[in-house]
C-alpha cells in the first residue's frame, strides 16, 4: 500500500519532465523559434497538417478513452460490503477486432495527407519561378552557404528574400547533419555525397533561428545558423557588398597589425579566406576552398562559431581560448591545441590586433 502511494505521488514527474524536454527550443528576438509560429509556406503547411488531422484526432481519441475509462471506474467501483469476486472474462474477439481496426483507420487517415505533403514540399519550382538558389554545406560544426549565381560564399547567416522562393541544395562535408529552420521549413538531411533539396518561401522579414537536427558529434548543439529574410532591395545591397573585396585597413593601425598576423605568423589564413567571391567553376559544391568559414564581412554575422553572439568580446575569447569555448572544434584541435603544446599561443596584444582586423571587415 505504502509503495503505491509513493509511486503515485511521484507520477507528476513524467508529464512535467516531458514538458520541460519538449520546450527546449531556441529563443531569438524575444520570440520562441517554434514550429507553431510559421513564417514560411513550408512550415505553415506542416503546421496545418499537424493541427488538423493529427492534433484534433488525438484530442478526440484522448477524450473518448479517458471519459469512457472514468465512467467505468466510477460505475463499477466496489460497493461497501460487497465481497463478491466479479465475473472473470477472457478475450472478446469483436472488441479486439474493433481496437485493431479503428487505430489502423486513424493512422491511414493521417498517412494520406502526410505522404501527399511530403511529395509536394521540396519540389523544385523550376527555372521560371525566379527562385533564389543556394548551396548549403554542413561541416562539423558550422554551416556554409554558397550563392553560385552571384559568386558569393559565406557562413552562419543565410540571406534570402521575403516572398521569393528559395531552393536550397543541401549536402555535407563530413558526417550526416540536418538543416532545420523551424519557423520557415521542416528538416532536410545533409548527407555527404548527396544533394538534397529544400524549397520554401519566407513570408516575413526578420532573423530566424536554425539548428542542426542530427546528432553529429560533440558540438552538435552548437551547430546553429540564422536565416536573414530581407527585402529584395536589402538583399541586392548585401549581394553588391559581397561582390566587392573586403576593405583594407589603413597602414599603421592596429587592424593593419592584425592583418599581418592573420596572414602570417598566427596561421589563420591557412584555414580562413577573407575573399567573399567564389568561383563555382573552380570550387564545385562539396569541395571546400578552406577548412574554416569564409571570414569576409564577418562582423555582419549574428553568430560566432555557430552559437555565440558575435561580439568583439566573444571574438577575443574565441581566438584566445578556442579550446574552452568550443572543445573538439577543428580550430581548437588543429590550431589552438597545437599552438598551446608548442607554447605559441597569441599574446593578448596580438589577439587585440586580430580582433581589430576582423572587426574592420565590414
Ligand atoms: C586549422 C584550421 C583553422 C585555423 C588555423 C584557424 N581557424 Fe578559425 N575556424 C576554423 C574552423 C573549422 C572554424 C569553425 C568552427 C566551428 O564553428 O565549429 C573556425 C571559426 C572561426 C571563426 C568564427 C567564424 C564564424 O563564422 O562564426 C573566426 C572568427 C575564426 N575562426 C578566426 C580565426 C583566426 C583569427 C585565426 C588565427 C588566429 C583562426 N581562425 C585560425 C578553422 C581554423
Ligand atoms: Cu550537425
Amino acid at each position: 500500500m505504502q509503495g503505491t502511494s509513493v509511486r503515485w505521488r511521484l507520477a507528476w514527474i513524467f508529464p512535467l519532465g516531458g514538458l520541460l524536454f519538449t520546450s527546449g527550443c531556441g529563443v531569438i528576438g524575444g520570440k520562441i523559434a517554434s514550429t507553431s509560429d510559421p513564417a514560411g509556406d513550408q512550415a505553415r503547411h506542416i503546421w496545418n497538417l499537424f493541427v488538423v488531422p493529427v492534433w484534433w484526432l488525438t484530442v478526440a481519441v484522448f477524450l473518448l478513452v479517458t471519459v469512457w475509462m472514468l465512467l467505468n471506474i466510477i460505475r463499477f467501483r466496489r460497493k461497501p460490503g460487497d465481497t463478491r469476486i466479479p465475473p472473470q472474462v477472457h478475450g472478446n474477439t469483436r472488441l479486439e477486432i474493433a481496437w485493431t481496426l479503428i487505430p489502423a483507420i486513424i493512422l491511414a487517415l493521417i498517412a494520406i495527407p502526410s505522404t501527399r505533403l511530403i511529395f509536394e514540399l521540396n519540389r523544385d519550382p523550376g527555372q521560371e519561378s525566379n527562385a533564389l538558389r543556394v548551396e548549403v554545406i554542413g561541416h562539423q560544426w558550422w554551416w556554409e552557404f554558397r550563392y553560385p549565381e552571384y559568386g558569393i560564399v559565406t557562413a552562419g547567416d543565410l540571406h534570402v528574400v521575403v516572398d521569393r522562393p528559395v531552393v536550397l541544395t543541401i549536402t555535407s562535408q563530413d558526417v550526416i547533419h540536418s538543416f532545420w529552420p523551424p519557423r520557415l521549413a521542416g528538416k532536410v538531411d545533409a548527407i555527404p555525397g548527396r544533394h538534397n533539396t529544400m524549397v520554401f518561401t519566407p513570408e516575413e522579414t526578420g532573423v530566424f533561428y536554425g539548428q542542426c537536427a542530427e546528432l553529429c558529434g560533440a558540438q552538435h548543439a552548437h551547430m546553429q545558423f540564422r536565416v536573414v529574410v530581407e527585402t529584395q532591395e536589402d538583399f541586392d545591397a548585401w549581394v553588391a557588398k559581397h561582390q566587392r573585396p573586403v576593405p583594407q585597413p589603413a597602414a599603421g593601425t592596429l587592424a593593419a597589425q592584425g592583418k599581418e598576423l592573420f596572414e602570417g605568423s598566427a596561421g589563420c589564413a591557412g584555414c580562413h579566406s577573407v575573399d567573399p567571391r567564389y568561383d563555382p567553376t573552380t570550387t564545385p559544391i562539396n569541395k571546400t576552398l578552406m577548412i574554416g568559414p569564409n571570414l569576409a564581412y564577418f562582423p555582419e554575422r549574428h553568430t560566432l562559431a555557430a552559437f555565440l553572439p558575435n561580439t568583439p568580446e566573444n571574438l577575443h575569447q574565441w581566438i584566445a581560448n578556442t579550446e574552452q569555448v568550443k572543445p573538439y572544434s577543428t580550430m581548437a584541435e588543429k590550431w589552438w591545441k597545437i599552438r598551446a603544446q608548442q607554447n605559441m599561443l597569441l599574446t593578448d596584444d596580438q589577439v587585440n590586433a586580430i580582433v581589430a582586423y576582423l572587426e574592420s571587415l565590414r
